[in-house]
C-alpha cells in the first residue's frame, strides 16, 4: 500500500483520501452512506479562507426572558420552535416580528403542562413555516418578548470554527499566538522545559515508577491544568470523527475543516487543520505509554497533573505546582489503543511514519490491556486533578477493538468485537444518559456503522441498527417535555449535562447520515436550540453566542470574573450546564432545591455546573460541523 500512496501523493491530493480509505482495509465493505465522491480536504492554504475570530457583544445580564428561543437562530429549512413559561392553561396568541417590528407570522401556543426538568408550566409555539432569512426576529407571547434571533443558512458556520478554536486556546506546551487569537487571548506556553511546572521530564507519584517521561503537548482538560488520557481519548476521537465523517458522508464539507481554515498555527502544511489539532493531543497521548523494557510496557499512565489543587486565576506558564504521572490504568490504555488506531488510518495520507507509529502503539496498548484487564484508577486519587476512575472497561475494550478492526481488518480484533457482550446492544452502547468518557462503547459502534470496514453487509447493518435504535430513543425523549431536548436520564441532570445532550445529538446526526430520515436531523436541531437558549435558564450555554450567554465559566486563565485584566472565555466554549447533584459549595448555596434543568449558575467558582472541558466542546464541534453541513 505504501507504493500506492506514494503514487497518489504525486498524482494529486484530490484522489488521495478516496484511495486511502479504500486502501486501509483491503476489501472493506462500502458503507451505504459513503456515497459521496470524497471532496478534497486539502484546499491549499493559499486558496483557503482564513479563520475569522468572532468578537461578540457583551452578554446581557439580569432576569432571563420567559419566551425562550434559540438566541442564535434557526436554519431556514429546520423546524422552529420555542417555549413560553406561563401559568396559563389555555392556548395563547404568539406573534413573530422582524427587526423592524413588523408582524411576519402569528399563531396559538400549545399548552404542554408542567415540564419535569424545570418544574414549570410551559407552552410551546411553532413558527416552522417562516423561512425568510433575516436578523433580529423576536417572538411575543402574553406581553413578553424573546431575545432576538436570526433565520438563515449560516447559523452554524462561525460556531464550527469557534468551537474547534477552543482546542488551540487550551493547548499545553506552546505559545498561544496573538496573531491568531488576538492579544487578549494570547499567552506564553505553559508547562514547558525550564518552567517551575514542566511536563517535559515528569516523574511518577512516589512508588509508582522510577523513570520520567516527556509528556508535553496535549490539551489542558478544563479549568484545571490536568491532562487525562481517559478524557483526552473521547475528545480527540470526536475531533477525528468530525473529520472522518466528511470522508464518508454525502454533502459533508471537508473543506471547512481543511488546511488554512481553523484557528491553528500549522497553516500551509497540507494537512487538514482539524487533524493538526488532533495531532497535538495524539502526540501527548502516545507519550503517556509506559516505555519498552518496563514491567508494564504498553500500558498508558492514567493522567498527569499538579500534586495539589492550585487556586484561580492562574495562567499556565505561571504555575509552580509539581507535576506527577499517576499509575497506568486499563481504561487509559484502551483509550490510547482506540485513538491511536483511528489516527493511524486518518494520518496515513499525510504522515506515513506517524501512522505506522500510532498503529504499533495501538496494538501494543491493546495487548497490554488484555494482559492487565483490571488495573483501575483509584477514585480517591483526586488531589490536584480529577479521578476519572472507571471500574467497568468492557466498553473501552469494545471501542479499542472496533477501531483496531476498522483500521487493520485483522481477524483477532474482529473476534474481540463480536464476542463482546456489548456488540450491537443498543441500550448498553448508548445509555439514555448518553455516551461519555466513562461509557465509550458507542464510539466504536458509531464507527463500525459509518466507516468502511470488513464486518460484511449484515455486520454493518446490525451496527447501524444499534445506532438508529438509540437515535429513536433520543428522538422520543426530545418529543417529550417542553424543551425538545434529546435527553432523558431519568429525572436528573448529570455533571456536564450539556456534553451528554451533545453526545446524544452526535448519535442522532449519525442516524440521519445513515438513513436520511429528517426526524433525526430535527431532533439534533432542537437539541441545539436547547443549548443556545431554548432552555429553562433562558440563556445560551455557549460563550459569545446569543444575546444572553454564559460567560463566567470555571477556567484558570479565562478568569475575567476574578481579575478584570484577564479575558472572558473565548467564543465557542460550552458550559457543563445543569448538574442536579450540585457538587460545589457555590451551587449548593445558590441552587437549593433546584429542578434538574435549573441547577446551574454562571459563576466562576461553580466548577460542578459551570466548568468547560475538552470532552464537552468536542461534541459541540462535531454537531456544529454537522449542522453547518445541513445548510
Ligand atoms: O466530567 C467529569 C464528571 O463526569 C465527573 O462526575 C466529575 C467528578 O469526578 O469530574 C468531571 O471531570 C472534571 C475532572 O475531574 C477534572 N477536570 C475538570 C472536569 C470537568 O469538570
Amino acid at each position: 500500500m505504501a507504493r500506492v500512496l506514494d503514487r497518489l501523493n504525486r498524482g494529486g491530493r484530490r484522489r488521495l483520501a478516496v484511495a486511502t480509505v479504500a486502501g486501509v482495509v483491503a476489501g472493506a465493505v462500502a458503507i451505504p452512506v459513503a456515497v459521496s465522491a470524497v471532496g478534497s480536504s486539502l484546499g491549499s492554504a493559499a486558496a483557503a479562507t482564513a479563520p475569522q475570530i468572532s468578537k461578540p457583544a457583551a452578554s446581557k445580564t439580569g432576569p432571563a426572558p420567559t419566551v425562550q428561543v434559540n438566541q442564535v437562530g434557526y436554519q431556514t429549512k429546520s423546524p422552529k420552535q420555542g417555549t413560553f413559561v406561563t401559568k396559563s392553561e389555555s392556548p395563547l396568541a404568539w406573534t413573530l416580528k422582524d427587526a423592524d417590528g413588523k408582524e411576519v407570522a402569528s399563531g396559538k401556543t400549545k399548552p404542554a403542562g408542567v415540564d419535569k426538568s424545570s418544574g414549570e408550566n410551559v407552552h410551546t409555539f411553532d413558527f416552522s413555516k417562516v423561512a425568510e432569512s433575516g436578523k433580529g426576529y423576536t417572538v411575543t407571547v402574553g406581553g413578553k418578548t424573546s431575545e432576538p434571533f436570526s433565520i438563515g443558512d449560516n447559523t452554524y458556520s462561525q460556531l464550527r470554527t469557534d468551537s474547534l478554536a477552543y482546542f488551540y486556546h487550551n493547548r499545553s506546551g506552546i505559545n498561544i499566538d496573538a496573531n491568531l487569537v488576538g492579544k487578549n487571548y494570547a499567552r506564553p506556553a505553559g508547562h514547558i522545559d525550564g518552567a517551575a511546572s514542566s511536563d517535559e521530564k515528569v516523574p511518577c507519584q512516589p512508588k509508582v515508577c522510577d523513570y520520567t517521561l516527556n509528556v508535553s503537548k496535549g490539551w489542558y482538560d478544563a479549568g484545571d491544568y490536568g491532562k487525562y488520557v481517559v478524557n483526552g481519548g473521547i475528545s480527540v476521537a470526536q475531533l477525528m470523527s468530525s473529520y472522518e465523517r466528511t470522508l464518508h458522508t454525502k454533502g459533508a464539507d471537508s473543506k471547512a475543516l481543511g488546511d488554512g481554515r481553523l484557528l491553528v498555527p500549522e497553516h500551509g502544511n497540507h494537512v487538514p487543520d482539524i487533524l493538526d489539532e488532533a495531532r497535538w493531543e495524539m502526540d501527548f497521548l502516545l507519550s503517556m505509554q509506559v516505555p519498552k523494557g518496563e514491567k508494564l510496557a504498553g500500558m498508558a499512565h492514567h493522567k498527569v497533573h499538579d500534586s495539589t489543587w492550585s487556586g484561580l486565576p492562574l495562567r499556565a506558564d505561571k504555575s509552580t505546582n509539581k507535576r506527577e504521572l499517576h499509575a497506568p490504568s486499563t481504561a487509559a490504555t484502551l483509550n490510547l489503543a482506540a485513538t491511536a488506531a483511528q489516527a493511524a488510518r486518518l494520518f496515513e495520507p499525510y504522515d506515513k511514519e506517524f501512522s505506522a507509529k500510532a498503529l504499533k502503539a495501538a496494538r501494543a496498548a491493546f495487548d497490554a490491556a488484555k494482559a492487565n484487564p483490571k488495573m483501575f484508577a483509584d477514585p480517591g486519587d483526586a488531589t490536584g486533578g480529577g479521578a476519572y476512575s472507571d471500574y467497568d472497561v468492557k466498553d473501552e475494550f469494545y471501542w479499542a477493538a472496533s477501531e483496531l478492526f476498522i483500521t487493520t481488518g485483522d481477524k483477532e480484533y474482529r473476534q474481540e468485537v463480536e464476542k463482546s457482550s456489548l456488540h450491537n446492544d443498543s441500550e448498553a452502547l448508548f445509555p439514555d444518559g448518553g455516551i461519555s468518557w466513562q461509557s465509550v462503547g458507542g464510539l466504536g459502534a458509531l464507527d463500525l456503522a459509518t466507516v468502511p470496514n470488513k464486518l460484511g453487509d449484515a455486520g454493518v447493518k446490525a451496527a447501524q441498527k444499534a445506532v438508529t435504535e438509540a437515535a429513536d430513543r433520543y428522538a422520543a425523549a426530545a418529543g417529550k417535555g417542553g424543551y425538545g431536548v434529546p435527553y432523558a436520564p431519568g429525572g436528573s441532570y448529570a455533571w456536564g449535562s450539556n456534553g451528554q445532550i451533545l453526545n446524544n445529538m452526535v448519535v442522532l446526526a449519525t442516524a440521519h447520515d445513515i438513513t436520511g430520515k429528517n426526524k433525526y436531523r430535527d431532533a439534533v436541531t432542537s437539541g441545539m436550540d436547547y443549548i443556545l437558549g431554548r432552555n429553562p435558564m433562558g440563556m445560551s450555554y455557549v460563550t459569545g453566542y446569543g444575546a444572553r450567554y454564559a460567560h463566567n465559566q470555571h477556567h484558570r486563565f479565562w478568569a475575567h470574573e476574578k481579575d478584570a485584566k484577564l479575558p472572558q472565555p473565548a467564543p465557542g466554549a460550552v458550559a457543563g450546564g445543569p448538574n442536579s447533584s450540585v457538587d460545589d459549595p457555590v451551587a449548593q448555596t445558590r441552587l437549593k432545591g433546584c429542578a434538574p434543568a435549573k441547577c446551574y449558575v454562571d459563576d466562576i467558582e461553580s466548577w460542578s455546573t459551570n466548568e468547560i472541558t475538552i470532552n464537552w466542546n468536542a461534541p459541540l464541534a462535531w454537531v456544529a460541523s454537522y449542522l453547518d453541513d445541513q445548510a
